[in-house]
């Protein structure tokens, strides 16, 4: 069953580009209430540590620059079928194949540059936002 919050980073390209105040808005509008959100930096062993899944992937060295080359921002976000209705709004990881009206087809620069991530899952969600907010972050 579904719960009701999910997780997102505006990522180090959104914020570098000016793009934070209308992806909130995106966002808000969308029926999404922000539970918990924050200015921060990630560390590199936090960026491998929270993208473990893809650390044999030709693009996890790229991948981990881009995420520490900048201030993000974490957000714990609420709404029904959150996890569900929040990757639907942001679109496909590929800005190319993402939908009209979404994040990333907005604002989006590229597959390894995609502007915002979201939780796949409830559990997932659960284990990104503590990540994040449990105050011991990125350990
Ligand atoms: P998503 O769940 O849509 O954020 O996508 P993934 O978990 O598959 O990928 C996480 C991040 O890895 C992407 F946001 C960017 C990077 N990535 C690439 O750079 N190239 C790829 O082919 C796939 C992912």
């Amino acid at each position: 069953m579904a719960t009701n919050r999910t997780f997102t980073i505006l990522k180090p390209d959104s914020i570098e580009k000016g793009y934070i105040g209308v992806i909130l808005e995106k966002i808000t509008s969308s029926g999404f209430r922000i539970v918990a959100m924050k200015m921060t930096y990630l560390t590199r062993q936090g960026t491998r540590k929270f993208y473990k899944m893809h650390k044999d992937r030709p693009f996890f060295g790229e991948l981990v620059e881009y995420m520490t080359r900048g201030p993000i921002i974490a957000v714990i976000l609420e709404k029904d079928n959150a996890v569900e209705d929040f990757r639907a709004l942001i679109g496909a990881t590929n800005p190319e194949e993402a939908a009209e009206g979404t994040i990333r087809k907005a604002y989006a620069t590229s597959i390894g540059e995609n502007a915002i991530h979201g939780s796949d899952s409830d559990e997932n969600a659960e284990i990104e936002g503590e990540f994040h907010f449990s105050g011991r972050e990125q350990f």
